[in-house]
């Protein structure tokens, strides 16, 4: 199958991050196209970003469903573009939020989650109420890392984290801790060792989610509101994205 991994932000470096992270749980059979948007954020940080970062997304499940796509997976914590993702797309679309948050509550009755800058947490606080997660997710705690830092070895982005989670998982009295930025994929497997509990990277758990539902013959519901848009002439910059 072709998996197409959108990173909805414009850095190249973290496309190669989390494409690698894809293709180290994909199956022998699933071929990973790591892409991101020709225009929008280097890193989606907020409430703007993330508008701009939607429609990037919209360009690159697009150009997907052109390729013939089995799948999208969103990599951004916030999730963006995910329902006019699925309007475009036939086969399943998952956001990591919503598969992280997911695989957390099946493996523990509460979960923590640990990301980015503390303005982003409003971002995940929304998507907690929008999947139904209020009674699982215990709490959710900013690092005051930037995303682009991640990359950065004098961050010491993976010290702050752990310290972060471990203070997040006595506070909150949480069993498990979801990871809130696809940037942090490549440390998962470190923190799990380290913290004794189960870690969740969406990108991860998002590419198996998306390979089982391909297998079982599941896509994107056309009947209600994923429905293709309707068609109709947009105007501007839009023009080259009109539906129909
Ligand atoms: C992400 N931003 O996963 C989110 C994380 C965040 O550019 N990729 C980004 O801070 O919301």
């Amino acid at each position: 199958m072709l998996l197409r991994l959108v990173n909805p932000n414009t850095t190249a470096s973290m496309t190669a991050l989390i494409g690698a992270a894809a293709r180290a749980v994909a199956a022998p059979g699933t071929r990973i196209d790591a892409v991101q948007p020709s225009f929008g954020a280097p890193s989606i940080e907020g409430h703007h970003d993330d508008v701009w970062a939607a429609a990037g997304v919209a360009e690159q499940v697009r150009a997907g469903e052109a390729l013939g796509a089995d799948a999208h997976v969103i990599a951004c914590f916030g999730d963006p573009g995910l329902h006019a993702a699925r309007e475009l797309a036939r086969g399943p679309v998952i956001g990591i939020a919503e598969a992280a948050f997911h695989a957390a509550s099946l493996v523990a009755t509460g979960f923590s989650v640990v990301t980015t800058l503390a303005r982003t947490c409003v971002i995940a606080e929304h998507l907690v109420v929008q999947y139904g997660f209020e009674r699982r997710c215990r709490g959710i705690h900013g690092t005051d890392i930037a995303v682009l830092e991640l990359e950065d070895p004098a961050s010491n982005a993976r010290a702050r984290i752990l310290d972060c989670a471990e203070q997040a998982l006595a506070r909150d009295r949480s069993g498990a801790i979801v990871l809130g930025c696809a940037g942090m994929a490549d440390l998962c497997t470190s923190l799990q060792q380290r913290l004794g509990v189960p870690v969740i990277d969406g990108v991860t758990v998002a590419v198996k989610l998306a390979e089982s539902l391909v297998s079982l013959g599941l896509g994107t519901s056309k009947r209600g509101d994923y429905a293709a848009p309707l068609p109709k002439p947009y105007a501007g910059l839009a023009a080259p994205y009109s539906p129909g």
